[in-house]
């Protein structure tokens, strides 16, 4: 498929060292890809859905021990540790590679090798950049046929004397924990992970290489790879504003993309539309703005909470084509459910451990809490014209975002850019299923990339900065937003989903420079009579509540943060030092 001899040893390399009975290149077509999904009924890794409820649907079950990514287990091999920085695992990559390639050698015999080309992008995109995955899994295979562009196309385009692409071995070997290592070498443009086969361990242009080795090019070259999902807003006016929005994982990215604007904004004519739900890459445009493209295909989305209310447009994206993992098989019609889904569980089902399961007297959950849908983008109702563009969308705003019970208010916007990367940096959320480890506990993730970040956190927040620079007056406006906040007795002061965007329309607004805001401590806020409520059941107590800035509990804040930044050293740019000293002034 390609005489790119950079590719060709490469594969020969690990065809050698894996030990495939034999050697398949994915080039793409329907008839290779339909004759996996046959084979891999029979081998008892996918179940084939009901066809006439669910055409193209398949779902998988993972190992027990096998349901997250695994953040202990993730390591950035820099040659030097300090690259690496406070906030990732390291290890020395010469020893990493013999130890990778140790639990890897042999692991294939008797099995085949599946080489997998894929575009992170659009193909013809400047934006766009080429992988290489092989792996043992033709989950993984058909994982990324959704959520990537793959095949013969990626490789003629990309042309045989093109080295810049990144290497990716996924070996599955016994999917044991012990060994189970996700490792990234980002000076190499190379990815190694074995012993695992959950959707971010080992679809390796996600994760691995859309955030975590492209975030290391995006600093060399200049441009930004980052957590976010990117929307655009059209006005009865039939303008577009395009924001992206950075949550840590499980936070309301995907439903956030995907909104459907409540009733009275339906009627005046405003639409919202999906670019992306997971990942932006953004570089500035011939315009002198910021423009974002998103490197994916599909979404791999949570499917828990998923229901015709909070994201219809998520629903109507998993009819077709789609690969469940983790979630109930209901026998009674073999389709599929998960909490969140309707009130309807089945009586007849099979959990996600492949248990027989009664929804009605069933104790435990059916579906995992971090159970996933891989569906393609083009399924989504909402999906935006702009979707396949090469040059991406243009972004006005960008939004920071995370579950806090409290302290957070629901909308503010920084001072300037400078001050939006401060908010950015100091972000804090509490943790959820989407990782292995205990949930809901507060912890910092600076733009929602602690555990995405290729390289040093301290030369991150550096990069961002210089990007203020290169963007001057063009750069898009920096808010933080949280839809999380909680009264006294735990329920969420904010009913969230398609109300949302009446705080992007005040977003939309700010941005224009068409409403007014209240100066506080941490930046600017929303005068109350400024948000649409209209056709909202909210009490005016619980929106004040929403907007409170409570400077005693700020002060609180500062001392995390302070420890926190306590950890670069020397790599914290002096900007967030300032930034940190006149917030505390601030507040005091
Ligand atoms: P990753 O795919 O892990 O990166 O996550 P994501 O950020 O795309 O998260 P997603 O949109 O799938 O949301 C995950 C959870 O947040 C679901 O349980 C949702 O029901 C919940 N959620 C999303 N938006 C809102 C909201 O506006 N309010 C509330 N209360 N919950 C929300
Ligand atoms: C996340 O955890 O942020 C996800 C899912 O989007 S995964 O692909 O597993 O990383
Ligand atoms: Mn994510």
């Amino acid at each position: 498929m390609t005489k790119n001899e950079t590719m060709l040893n490469w594969v020969g390399e690990m065809r050698e060292l894996v030990q495939p009975d034999e050697v398949v290149w994915i080039d793409g077509s329907q008839e290779q890809l339909e004759s996996l999904r046959i084979k891999a009924c029979n081998d008892g890794d996918l179940i084939k859905l009901n066809q006439d409820k669910l055409p193209g649907c398949y779902m998988h079950r993972t190992a027990l021990n096998d349901v997250a990514r695994v953040e202990a287990k993730t390591f950035i091999c820099s040659r030097k540790q300090e690259d690496a920085g406070p906030t990732n695992n390291w290890m020395d990559p010469a020893q990493t590679y013999k130890m990778l390639y140790n639990i890897a050698r042999g692991s294939y015999k008797g099995k085949t090798m599946y080489v997998i080309p894929y575009s992170m992008g659009p193909i013809t995109s400047n934006h766009a950049k080429v992988g290489i995955e092989v792996t043992d899994s033709i989950y993984v295979v058909l994982n990324m046929a959704i959520m990537t562009r793959i095949g013969k196309e990626v490789l003629t385009h990309f042309g045989d004397t093109n080295n810049d692409w990144v290497r990716g071995l996924h070996a599955s070997c016994d999917i044991d924990e012990e060994k189970r290592y996700i490792c990234h070498f980002p000076e190499d443009n190379t990815i190694i992970s074995v012993n695992s086969g959950y959707g971010g361990n080992v679809l390796l242009g996600k994760k691995c290489f859309a955030l975590r080795i492209a975030s290391y090019q995006g600093k060399n070259e200049k441009w930004m790879a980052e957590h976010m999902l990117i929307l655009g807003v059209e006005n009865p006016q039939g303008e577009i504003t395009y924001i992206t929005a950075a949550f840590p994982s499980a936070c309301g990215k995907t439903n956030l993309a995907m909104l459907i604007p409540p009733e009275g904004y339906r009627k005046k004519g405003y639409k919202v539309y999906t670019v992306g739900d997971d990942i932006a890459w953004m570089r500035q445009g011939a315009d002198g703005r910021l423009w974002a493209v998103n490197p994916e295909n599909g979404f791999f989305g949570v499917a828990p909470g998923t229901n015709q209310k909070s994201n219809p447009n998520a629903l109507a994206s998993v009819q077709k084509g789609t690969i469940f993992t983790n979630v109930v098989q209901n026998l009674d019609d073999n389709t599929v459910w998960w909490e969140g889904l309707d009130k309807n569980p089945p009586r007849n089902g099979i959990d996600w451990k492949g248990k027989s399961w009664d929804g009605v007297t069933a104790e435990e959950k059916g579906a995992h809490p971090n159970s996933r849908f891989t569906a393609p983008a083009e399924n989504c109702p909402s999906i935006s014209k702009e979707f396949s563009s090469p040059l991406g969308v243009p972004i006005s705003a960008i939004i920071f975002g995370g579950r806090r019970q409290k302290t957070t208010p629901l909308v503010y916007q920084s001072k300037d850019w400078n001050h939006g990367v401060f908010i950015g940096s100091i972000m804090a959320s509490e943790t959820t299923a989407a990782a292995t480890g205990q949930v809901g506990v507060v912890r910092r993730d600076p733009m929602a990339m602690l555990p995405f970040c290729g390289y040093h956190m301290g030369d991150y927040f550096a990069h961002w900065i210089e990007m203020g620079e290169i963007l001057g007056d063009k750069a898009p406006k920096i808010f933080n937003v949280n839809w999380f906040r909680q009264d006294e007795e735990g329920n969420y002061l904010w009913p969230g989903f398609g109300d949302n965007l009446r705080i992007l329309d005040w977003i939309i607004a700010r941005c224009e420079g068409k409403v007014n805001a209240k100066e506080t401590a941490i930046g600017y806020l929303p005068y109350l009579e400024d948000l649409n409520i209209e056709g909202l059941d909210i009490q005016k107590e619980a929106l004040e509540q929403l907007l409170e800035v409570n400077n005693e509990d700020w002060l609180g804040e500062i001392h995390g943060i302070e420890e926190f930044y306590q950890k670069f050293g020397d790599k914290l740019p002096d900007e967030m030092k300032k930034q940190l000293a006149s917030l505390k002034e601030r507040l005091s």
